[in-house]
């Protein structure tokens, strides 16, 4: 590993790509921030590999990389809150930059009168915020390293607020969390996975998360990028085409699977969905044509996030709300990841019954009420015998959702794409490998390991 100090204001000469005992050092033709004051390359098998900030390399010839990496550390100082607004005990606010410490040691005093920069990396230090000259709040502040540091103060938007905007009277520039991770993260995908996780809502799509926050999807794409190299196309192209399989899993481990209860009026939905929930969170009566609107409700089948939506029972001739309310089911049954046709095991099986379960092959398919029936009535497909009321059936059907969502889950530690962006650059470079456009494809696979160029990326700043 080497490492090169690089000043950010140098114009960076091409063709200076240079050896060193380690390894190569690459010169940068174009950078994308004037603040990114350190790369440090990894040399393999002799060639070098870049990767970010549309670092250009020389002229010369080096071939195409994956595991180099910017240190990325503002010389502009950034800040952040890291927790959402509202209330809560402890607010926690980020500050980077070569000049991190500084800028809070201008306002923070220690409660041990020692100034802040005597303490050791990562001490936790209790102190007060002085901004403005007064006895400020007392704070917790601990520098995670040389370039940054988390202010830890009252929770509230108020407190926070106060910290944020004496930091930025000192010369700091305030950021969103999401933008402090793409900037600060050393790989856009590590960024990526950083702000998924903050929007995952199962203790299993995290760790699915943190190991590509680690580098599984990195290392996957590295590894099909240098087998493009050796003119190992199909070994490529079937590991390209398992990371697609992935790919509308991977968009799962942020939005929930969708699951929709479907089924005539008065089949018992409203009451299955309850039972599989265990509250009642949809109204239940005797009467047909009950629920008009969709219900939804967020659980976790098998660790995998759900969202249920109960639906009007499906049925013409309703009032001018209930064929709203029908409209509606259409529309969600069409946009359904999965979805569950209830039939009522005490009524016949009807020509509509058949309609029914012919409009959705892939169901699961559920004969309801089977408390009142020893068998449900007429010839009918086979499916899941239940009863919202004495729980006969529910279990399998939690199962039987389970396997639609994810037949197969992945292996723990494997690479799963998990943003459009990776999606659609997976696909495209599959797409160009089939018609042997092997350059173009390892140039897809290669751009999502950079970050877009500057003009590009989202702008999130407070
Ligand atoms: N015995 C028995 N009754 C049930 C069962 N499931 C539902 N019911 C009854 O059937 C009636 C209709 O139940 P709902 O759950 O409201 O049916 P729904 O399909 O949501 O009805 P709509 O919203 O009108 O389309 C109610 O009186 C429920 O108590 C069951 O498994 N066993
Ligand atoms: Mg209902």
């Amino acid at each position: 590993m080497a490492s090169v100090q690089i000043d950010p204001r140098a114009a960076i000469t091409p063709n200076a790509a240079t050896e060193s005992k380690q390894g190569y050092v690459i010169s940068l033709a174009a950078m994308r921030t004037s603040n990114c004051h350190e790369i440090v390359c990894r040399a393999r098998t002799g060639k070098l590999l870049p990767t970010h900030y549309n670092v250009r390399l020389s002229e010369r010839r080096v071939d195409t990389v994956h595991t180099g990496r910017i240190n990325h550390r503002p010389d502009d100082c950034l800040v952040s809150v890291l927790t959402p607004p509202g209330r809560s005990a402890v607010a926690t606010v980020s500050v980077v930059g070569s000049r991190a410490i500084a800028h809070v040691s201008e306002l923070f005093r220690p409660a041990a009168r020692t100034g802040l920069q005597q303490f050791p990396i990562a001490r936790i230090v209790v102190g007060r915020w002085t901004a403005e000259g007064h006895e400020g709040e007392e704070v917790v502040v601990c520098c995670l390293s040389q370039d940054a540091v988390d202010v830890h103060c009252h929770g509230g938007r108020t407190a926070a607020r106060r910290i944020v905007d004496s930091l930025i009277a000192a010369g700091c520039r305030e950021v969103g969390w999401q933008r402090m991770a793409e900037l600060c993260e050393e790989t856009p995908i590590a960024a990526e996975a950083r702000i998924a996780l903050a929007a995952a809502r199962t203790e299993r799509t995290a760790a699915i998360l943190l190991a590509q926050y680690r580098g599984a999807l990195e290392a996957e794409l590295t590894a099909i990028v240098a087998l493009l190299e050796n003119e190992e196309t199909d070994a490529a192209a079937d590991r390209l085409r398992r990371l697609e399989r992935y790919a509308d899993f991977g968009k799962h481990l942020t939005t929930p699977w969708r699951v929709v209860l479907t089924g005539h009026a008065n089949v018992g939905k409203s009451s299955l969905i309850n039972a599989i929930l265990g509250y009642e969170r949809s109204i239940v009566f005797e009467q047909p044509g009950t629920t008009r609107d969709v219900v939804t409700a967020t659980t976790a089948i098998d660790g995998w996030p759900v969202e249920l939506a109960d639906t009007a029972g499906l049925r013409e001739g309703g009032d001018a709300v209930e064929s709203a309310g029908v409209r509606l089911a259409r529309e969600r049954l069409a946009a359904a990841d999965v979805v569950v046709a209830v039939f009522d095991a005490t009524q016949r099986w009807t020509a509509d019954s058949t309609l029914l379960a012919e409009a959705w092959p892939d169901a699961v398919v559920v004969h309801s009420k089977c408390d009142l029936v020893p068998e449900p009535a007429g010839d009918r497909p086979a499916g899941l015998r239940t009863s919202a009321i004495t729980g006969q059936g529910i279990a399998e059907l939690v199962q039987a959702l389970a396997s639609k969502i994810a037949p197969n889950p992945p292996p723990p530690e494997a690479a799963i794409p998990f943003t459009s962006r990776q999606a659609d650059a997976i696909e495209n470079a599959f797409r160009l490998l089939e018609t042997r456009k092997k350059t173009a494809s390892s140039t897809a696979i290669a751009r999502l390991l950079k970050p877009p160029p500057a003009n590009t990326l989202p702008q999130r700043e407070a």
